[in-house]
């Protein structure tokens, strides 16, 4: 294990892929930054998460670096398909905003973040436990941890709490100064990978009366798929077979003909929320990414939420350490919460376009829901507004 600093600028928790894209960000404007992080590196790595990265969320991605394996292996994609029973359609991307998506593994972009890391020399220090601040309100913050039987503590200018959705830093700052915002949806996915090409070149998004199904991609040979299921099921009510059979059930007979079936090679239950919490700030504690706010993972807009709000953490840090202001980190929290709620807003238009809502047995609920894809299959200008928001809105 390496040897633990006993002072940095900025002290990152967590590194996922915004800790780390964060250190690599201040990195290149000469702010050190150490990275504690709880699980061990191959651990992160092994996680299956998100696919989609947005276009401003490439380009940052190559600006800072490592984008060499995305643009290489990565798919460009030009358009989504979008299906409602027997009927589907293509958002053209490209077409209606001159913009696209590159379909590229979490677990490959965090791999690509973590060599970069290291030829920077920045220090990750992983199996960091119970990790604790104290001093956030003063200009001096010291953070405490535990690793490899020790208790370690390392004084910090600057605390950016990074840590995910079941991290610790949100919990920094006072309930009472808190606010948070929450919607749980009363259904999950169910997701499985497998080693078999896609079923199309394209994502496709379908609504069915049998429950929502997304269809995605890793690679050429390889394929992530998700099925809508109850909010209490478990994966052992998830064999393979019920997987294929209720996936190609819900899909257009034209799709299902490309469909290819294989062994798992992975499978998860994933809940679906949306959960924002306000402030982004408190004293010199910033945070950033799923550990502020959750979106359900319809709209693709987690990773991107994580990459736009380190993009602005970073530009408000460097700006302190050039020219000793305090405006950008007095503007962080409003500045990254404007383009969250919009994402917040486009996940759940999307959650509620293409789901089947257990307690929708009002038949106005219902109406509105098919007329809403009605609309949306109908309309240049819905077209247009799906496909901005998909490709993501300007940082
Ligand atoms: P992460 O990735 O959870 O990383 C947080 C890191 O912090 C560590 N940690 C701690 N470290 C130190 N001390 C503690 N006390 C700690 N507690 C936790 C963790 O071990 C971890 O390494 O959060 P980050 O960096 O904010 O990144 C967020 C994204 O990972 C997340 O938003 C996306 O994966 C969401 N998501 C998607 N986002 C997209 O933009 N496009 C997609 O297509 C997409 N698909 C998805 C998704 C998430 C999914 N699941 C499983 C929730 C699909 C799914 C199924
Ligand atoms: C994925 O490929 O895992 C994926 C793609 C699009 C989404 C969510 C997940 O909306």
């Amino acid at each position: 294990m390496s040897e633990t600093p006993k002072q940095t600028r900025v002290l990152i928790i967590g590194g996922g892929p915004a800790g780390s894209l964060l250190a690599l960000l201040l990195h290149q404007r000469e702010v050190e930054s150490v990275i504690l992080e709880l699980r061990t590196r191959e651990h992160v790595l092994e996680r299956v998460r998100a696919g989609v990265i947005e276009h401003g969320s490439a380009e940052v991605l190559r600006a800072a670096g490592v984008a060499g394996r995305m643009d290489s292996e990565g798919f460009v994609h030009e358009g989504v398909q979008v299906a409602h029973g027997e009927e589907m359609i293509r958002i053209d991307f490209e077409g209606l905003t001159g913009k696209h998506v590159t379909i590229y593994g979490q677990t490959e972009l965090q791999r690509d973040l973590y060599g970069a890391l290291d030829s920077a020399g920045i220090q990750l220090l992983d199996e960091a436990e119970g990790v604790r601040v104290e001093g956030i309100e003063g200009d001096s913050p010291m953070v405490t941890f535990e690793r490899d039987g020790a208790t370690e503590q390392i004084r910090c200018d600057f605390v950016a709490g990074c840590d995910g959705a079941h991290g610790v830093s949100n919990g920094f700052i006072p309930p009472s100064l808190q606010r948070t915002f929450e919607r749980t949806y009363p259904f999950c996915w169910v997701g499985l990978l497998s080693e078999t090409p896609p079923i199309s070149d394209e994502l496709i998004y379908a609504r069915h009366e049998r429950g929502f199904a997304l269809c995605s991609m890793r690679s050429e040979s390889r394929s992530r798929y998700y099925v809508q299921g109850s909010a209490d099921t478990t994966l052992a009510e998830w064999p393979d077979d019920r997987f294929w059979s209720e996936l190609a059930a819900r899909l257009p007979k034209t799709s299902v003909a490309s469909l290819v079936t294989g062994p798992s090679i992975e499978k998860i239950v994933t809940p679906l929320r949306s959960w924002v919490s306000e402030p982004l700030r408190h004293g010199r504690l910033l945070l950033a990414g799923d550990t502020a706010h959750v979106v359900p993972p319809t709209g693709a807009k987690g990773l991107n939420l994580a990459i736009s709000d380190v993009v602005y953490l970073s530009d408000a840090l460097a700006w302190f350490y050039r020219a000793g202001s305090t405006t950008g980190l007095e503007g962080y929290s409003d500045r990254a919460l404007a383009r969250v709620w919009k994402a917040v807003r486009f996940s759940w238009w999307m959650t509620n376009m293409l789901h089947l809502f257990p307690g929708m047995s009002d038949d106005f609920e219902r109406r509105l829901q098919t007329t809403e894809l009605d609309y949306l299959f109908g309309s240049d200008n819905a077209q247009r507004a799906m496909a901005e928001n998909y490709v993501g809105l300007p940082l």
